[in-house]
């Protein structure tokens, strides 16, 4: 049996990837269809190649086993990555700031180093690019600014990229693709218009595809989505998933104060101070949220 890693899967077959860095076209043993072990990019796994006069329309192989995940992200779907960068445009369609603050609590919960993507620059005033500079003051994680109409920004996303396998996640339409091709041409991913009338962007990218790049790193492109919720996150360790908050825990009037209307809460003293408010808005959104699930 051969190891591999699954670059793109699609309607039942699975691109493995071999050391050498051939592909493989393979099926895949019933159990890894679905549920936790149902295969997804960023998967390595043992398969078993077919002789070449049985290769035949069921694939060149099939998959007989998972090998264990390094970590995993179930929107979108991927495994193995050093890093989630997360991908919104600052117009067309608007950045969905509450989805960020979504996606990197599934980061911190794997354990993910992320960073966010602010691209197409290009479409907001100067004024109003110092009033976002401003609303991003204390924001937790590192914020890149990009454009990739105007290639700006683009040197310091290669270099985050470099030497690192990165997943790009984020709604349609933000330019996931377009940073991409603008980075690397020779890829030539396929990029589609923002509806005029909805500026939302119409789902171009299809499938998840693990991307070789040239400075030495690897990306997942991915799918767009605007929809991610929380399935089994305590409501009591959900401030623990705000390394923002990390400096203030423990110096709260209550041990276990949820920072919501406590009195004596070192949190949200701290709010407009170190802690960015649109964070800790997301905080209590997010607290609202899983308690109303937790009644239910
Ligand atoms: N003005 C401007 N337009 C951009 C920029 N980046 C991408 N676009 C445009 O935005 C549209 C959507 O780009 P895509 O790269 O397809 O977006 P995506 O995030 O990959 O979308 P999905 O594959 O649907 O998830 C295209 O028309 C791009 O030309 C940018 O920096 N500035
Ligand atoms: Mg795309
Ligand atoms: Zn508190």
């Amino acid at each position: 049996m051969l190891k591999g890693k699954v670059v793109k899967a699609a309607g039942g077959f699975f691109s493995v990837r071999d050391k050498s860095g051939a592909e493989h076209i393979c099926r895949a043993r019933g159990a890894l269809k679905k549920g936790k072990n149902g295969l997804i990019v960023g998967d390595w796994v043992l398969f078993e190649p077919f002789d070449d006069d049985s290769a035949t329309e069921s694939g060149e192989g099939i998959i007989e086993k998972l090998l264990p995940r390094a970590n995993h992200l179930s929107r979108p779907p991927v495994s193995n990555v050093d890093q989630l960068i997360v991908i919104m445009s600052l117009k067309e369609p608007e950045c969905d700031w509450q989805l960020v603050s979504r996606m990197l609590i599934f980061s911190e919960k794997e354990k993910l180093s992320a960073l966010l993507c602010l691209n197409k620059t290009d479409l907001v005033g100067e004024k109003e690019f110092a009033a976002l500079v401003e609303q991003t003051e204390f924001y937790p994680y590192p914020i890149l600014f990009t454009s990739a109409v105007k290639g700006a920004g683009l040197e310091q996303l290669e270099k985050c990229l470099s030497g690192k396998c990165s997943v790009f996640a984020g709604p349609s339409g933000v330019g996931k693709s377009s940073l991409l091709n603008a980075i690397q041409p020779g890829l030539s991913l396929q990029t589609g218009l923002v509806s005029e009338k909805i500026k939302r962007g119409r789902h171009t990218t299809r499938q998840a595809e693990l991307l070789n790049l040239n400075c030495s790193g690897s990306v997942v492109d991915t799918p767009g989505f605007t929809r991610l919720e929380f399935s089994d996150l305590d409501a009591d360790q959900l401030a623990d998933y705000f390394p923002d908050f990390d400096p203030l825990l423990g110096r709260c009037g209550f041990r276990n104060c949820r920072h919501i209307s406590e009195p004596d809460c070192a949190v949200r003293q701290e709010i407009g101070l170190s802690i960015n408010p649109m964070r800790y808005d997301h905080y209590k959104y997010f607290m609202q949220e899983i308690t109303k699930q937790e009644v239910l």
